[in-house]
């Protein structure tokens, strides 16, 4: 899944593709990079981000939307919103995937538009809101804690008529976590496979992978494909990344590695 923001202010990319032209540009070198998913987001949610009104984020988007529903080109568009108005317009410019950072909570009549549109949603833990989640965020067990949350938006969105298939869900690196709780969620992902839903992560250039490396947030790209390959290797399959060429090639090797895995290789020894 690759990352096009539409705004001035995203954490890592706000501003360089505001226009219209330049996001629309933007989405097609992801998708030829390998993205089958572009995320279209049009408000940002970074640490401390103030609201924005949904006729300005509509404003900033649908012409997006519609422009990459025009390529023509085989990958799915996501709007990444928490508003059912911008949902709604995105899905009728060609949009076919709704990525929700609130899960539902935001506009809980979302659950009923993915539902009678029959498109495909992603739910995403996030402990209070963008605003004020980094003051402090604590858990008892972090890993556990998001579990049954997205366990429990997994059933009201299902309650709500949306079809299992339909859903992903997301643990939320960098949404109400310090740095040792987005390490622990990467390292115990595997149990939150229990779901039994496909698990999205969006580690990209994030502020954590700044603290461990000492790295400026675009110079992230190394410390990002690290992530992806071990939340690969713990059970994700959607990685929202800035990065795309990278994180696909690491991932084909990944993939390929544990393709066969844990299956025992057969020993052929030859002994004339
Ligand atoms: N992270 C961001 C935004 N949307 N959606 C999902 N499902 N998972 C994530 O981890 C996630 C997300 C934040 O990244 P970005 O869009 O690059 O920044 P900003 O919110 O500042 O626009």
């Amino acid at each position: 899944m690759g990352v096009v923001n539409v705004t001035p202010d995203s954490f890592s990319d706000g501003g360089a593709f505001e226009d219209e032209v330049a996001a629309i540009a933007h989405a097609r070198r992801l998708i030829s990079e390998g993205a089958s998913i572009v995320d279209v987001g049009g408000e940002s949610t970074r640490p401390g981000a103030a609201p924005v009104p949904a006729a300005a984020e509509l404003e900033r988007v649908l012409p997006v939307v519609e422009g990459i529903a025009g390529l023509h080109v085989p990958a799915q568009i996501s709007i990444d919103t928490m508003k059912l108005a911008v949902a709604e317009a995105a899905l009728d410019a060609g949009a076919s995937y709704v990525n929700d950072v609130t899960a539902f909570r935001h506009d809980p009549e979302l659950a009923a538009l993915v539902a009678d549109r029959g498109v495909d949603c992603c739910l995403m833990h996030m402990l209070g809101e963008p605003r004020t989640m980094q003051d402090d965020p604590r858990y008892g067990d972090v890993v556990d804690d998001v579990k049954a949350f997205l366990e429990e938006r997994l059933r009201a969105a299902v309650d709500a008529g949306v079809k299992e298939e339909r859903i992903q869900l997301d643990p939320g690196i960098g949404f109400g976590k310090t740095l040792e709780h987005n390490l622990e969620l990467l390292r115990r992902l595997d149990e939150l496979t229990t779901l039994g839903r496909p698990l999205v992560i969006g580690t990209s250039r994030k502020s954590f992978l700044g603290r461990l490396t000492g790295r400026d947030v675009t110079e992230r790209v190394h410390a990002t494909v690290a992530t992806s390959v071990i939340a690969y290797e713990r059970g994700a399959r959607v990685f929202r990344v800035h990065d795309v060429a990278a994180t696909a090639d690491a991932l084909a090797v990944v993939a390929a590695t544990f393709a066969r895995w844990p299956q025992t290789p057969t020993r052929t020894t030859t002994t004339s």
